[in-house]
């Protein structure tokens, strides 16, 4: 399956899915006025959309239709496809990965997926064939290693890694000199997840910051947050907090294929104002697929029945 096949089984698979919801809905526009507007609202807060972006998205949509005197369902919809695209291509940051090695610091809460998403951004650019290097910076449990090598395995990188408890930033030391010394294309770090202490999370970041920085001066750098999809808004509450603490240049969504709801989607993209980088859809390898705004929109409005009602 494709990138927009995987999403539509997904957004689609209940009954209660937005995908349905929402085509039904611009079904009945020209019928209903502004009980339509008051509905699309509650049902974008719904799928997980959040009530500023989707509170936004409805009113963009009241001047669209006034503007240009929009009659037709299809009409109205496709303005409102634009808008959720506009929505979600308008952060998509000036790139700089023009630098070498490409470094990338994969950052989010426990459990939302980071150690799995490296597992599958290592195979992707090994398959590329670029050299790949994996650090594994969350010292905070011996698993937590173990599981990364499990992944550098799996996708045939090597890893560096440290004993249980060591400090972070000497581990990233480590692998910054070994990516120097080996000539890797790609060095890929996992951090611990842990939120106690905001203080503790920005330090540890910021020392990991000026490692890479003095080690690899020429390199590329990426952000990464990852954040679980089926943690609708509260995933979102989290993200902020990692948001003040590094210098997100992408999220990864993780678990799309566990909820029906991917209005999530867009709404950390408003909230954010960072790019959706990639989606997970599943725990496989090959399940990280990069994020394509317009097949996600065709995906949240698709409901798997042609243009039927
Ligand atoms: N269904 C599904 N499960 C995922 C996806 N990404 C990760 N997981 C699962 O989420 C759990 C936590 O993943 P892990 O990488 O250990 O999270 P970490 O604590 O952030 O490193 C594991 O059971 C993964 O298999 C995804 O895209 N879809
Ligand atoms: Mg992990």
């Amino acid at each position: 399956m494709g990138f927009f096949e995987k999403l539509k089984a997904s957004l689609t698979r209940t009954r209660g899915g937005a995908a349905g919801k929402l085509t039904g809905l611009f079904g009945r526009f020209s019928k209903e006025g502004e009980q339509f507007f008051e509905e699309l609202e509650e049902t974008l807060i719904m799928a997980d959309v959040g009530v500023n972006t989707a509170m936004c998205a409805t009113d963009d949509l009241r001047d669209v239709v006034k503007r240009d005197k929009l009659r037709e369902p299809a009409e109205v919809k496709a303005a409102f496809e634009k808008i959720l695209c506009d929505i979600l291509t308008k952060n998509a940051a000036e790139e700089n990965l023009s630098g070498h090695p490409l470094v990338i610091l994969v950052i989010g809460v426990n459990g939302v997926g980071k150690t799995t998403t490296i597992g599958k951004l290592a195979a992707q650019y090994s398959a590329q064939g670029k050299r790949v290097l994996l650090c594994a910076a969350d010292t905070f449990r011996a698993a937590a290693a173990d599981q990364l090598e499990i992944w550098a395995n799996r996708a045939g990188v090597p890893l560096i890694r440290q004993s249980e408890g060591s400090d972070p930033a000497s581990v990233v030391f480590d692998a910054c000199s070994a990516a120097k010394a080996r000539g890797v294309d790609v060095l890929i770090c996992d951090t611990a997840g842990r939120l106690h202490n905001k203080v503790n999370l920005m330090s540890e970041l910021a020392k990991i910051d000026r490692v890479i920085a003095r080690e690899l001066p020429q390199a590329a750098r990426e952000t990464l947050l990852v954040i679980d999809a089926t943690t609708g808004q509260n995933g979102l509450e989290q993200a902020k907090q990692f948001d003040n603490a590094a210098k997100l240049t992408g999220v990864v969504l993780t678990k799309l294929d566990g909820t029906a709801k991917g209005g999530i989607v867009i709404a950390i993209s408003d909230t954010l104002k960072v790019p959706v980088k990639y989606v997970g859809v599943g725990e496989k390898i090959d399940d990280l697929m990069p994020f394509d705004p317009n097949d996600f929109v065709r995906a949240l409005f698709d409901n798997g029945e042609g243009q039927s009602e």
